[in-house]
């Protein structure tokens, strides 16, 4: 089972890609191998020559990583999805695949700090234009786009300001431009429960699975989901010989594992997080609340229409100066200081010294991202918890 678009999102994180095992266990066996036999070796040399269907080596494919990838395709409505160790292997092998010296890649001016890393540090080393451009205004990409252009990379809402970026316009104004661009967008703070590029005009969708897709806070994967062909690319080329960012086994079950609930988690995040925004925009002690569900956010309008609900992410300033803003968030007792998100613990942390550490002071200011600003990654606890823990430590403030 693959695509079938008639069945609902829920049916499809359960049952898409079940793959068939001898022993009809309900949840597919862990493939925890490395190689595949052949049978003779002109078997063998006929799957090198892609003459024959079946697996290999592990790199290049195993039936536990198959049944994920038709999971991810299947729920963002993508023809093929390839899985990756990490966020960062998905987002390295698409653009590995994607450019050669003397391109140019134009992305979005906030991104999470090890992408940013990656184009502004990595890219860059092997003659690959990056240009980093705010696009929440459509005319500013038409304006940078160029002949030398082959890519258009964004995340939204962005990581870590909850900046919100109009997939549709974007991908329509630079496809106009050159049909060939790739548009390719990351879409780990919404899931494919609450937003689908695919469907809105991208022509490449990155996860990092490590966060809502698994959703358990003990794996670290991603995805990458487009069509046939650029998938085949990814894999042959991409990971195969670029990154070799290869999921394991064990973590393709874990994540078929969580994706099972990922609907009845994102309802959850989505529920808690507006009820904490609220909180949270009312305090006294807090100067600006980001949450793209608030409707005095700059990105409200833009996000009702791309995405079914807002997203369990936030982030806040509060008027106290830094030092004063971590000496109150270090006495939270519920919620924990921690990088990542989508898990089910509620997770804070501090963007300029931590996730977004990549980006020097003048590029944090480009970016938006304050001195101060604190993000909030909302859990699954009783949100009434959630603020109780914040007010307590934020009533000290005022
Ligand atoms: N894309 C986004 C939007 C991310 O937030 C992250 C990780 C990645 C890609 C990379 O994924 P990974 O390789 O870690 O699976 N974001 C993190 C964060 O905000 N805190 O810790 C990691």
């Amino acid at each position: 089972m693959n695509t079938e678009k008639n069945l609902g999102f829920a049916t499809r994180q359960i049952h898409a890609g079940k793959i068939a095992n001898a022993a009809g266990a309900l949840c597919a066996p862990i493939y925890q191998t490395s190689t595949f036999a052949f049978e003779t070796v002109e078997q063998g040399g006929a799957r090198f020559a892609g003459q024959e269907e079946g697996y290999i080596y592990s790199r290049l494919g195993n039936p536990s990583m198959a049944q994920v990838e038709l999971k991810l395709a299947a729920l963002e409505n993508g023809e093929a999805a390839l899985a990756t160790a990490s966020g960062m292997g998905a987002i390295s092998s698409a653009l590995w695949s994607s450019v050669e010296a003397g391109d140019e890649i134009l992305a979005s001016d906030t991104l999470y700090g090890c992408t940013f890393a990656l184009l502004n540090h990595g890219m860059t080393k092997f003659g690959v234009d990056v240009k980093f451009i705010d696009m929440v205004d459509v005319e500013n990409l038409k304006k940078c786009l160029s002949p030398k252009t082959k890519v258009v990379y964004f995340e939204t809402p962005c990581n870590p300001t909850l900046k919100v970026l109009d997939i549709q316009a974007l991908a329509n104004a630079a496809h106009a431009y050159n049909p060939e661009i790739r548009v390719i967008v990351d879409n780990t703070f919404a899931s494919p429960y609450l937003q689908r590029p695919l469907e809105l005009g991208a022509d490449v969708v990155v996860h990092s699975a490590t966060k809502y897709i698994n959703g358990h806070g003990d794996v670290i994967a991603g995805f990458v989901i487009s069509t046939k062909e650029f998938i085949d690319k990814c894999r042959m080329f991409g990971l195969k010989d670029m990154t070799g960012a290869v999921m394991s086994p064990f973590n393709a079950f874990l994540i078929a594992r969580g994706l099972k609930t990922l609907d009845i988690r994102m309802e959850r995040h989505c529920a808690n997080a507006h009820k904490i925004a609220e909180f949270l925009h009312d305090h006294p002690a807090v100067a600006k609340v980001y949450y793209p569900g608030l409707e005095d956010f700059e990105g409200y309008e833009v996000a009702k229409k791309q995405m079914k609900d807002f997203g369990g992410m936030m982030s806040i300033e509060l008027k106290a100066d830094r030092a004063a803003t971590a000496a109150a968030l270090n006495k939270l007792q519920l919620c924990t200081i921690a990088v990542s998100l989508g898990d089910a613990e509620t997770l804070v942390e501090h963007p300029a010294s931590m996730t977004h550490s990549t980006y020097t002071a003048d590029e944090l200011k480009m970016a938006g991202i304050s001195e101060g600003l604190v993000r909030i990654s909302v859990g699954l606890e009783d949100p009434e918890d959630v603020i109780a823990d914040f007010k307590s430590v934020l009533d000290t403030l005022v």
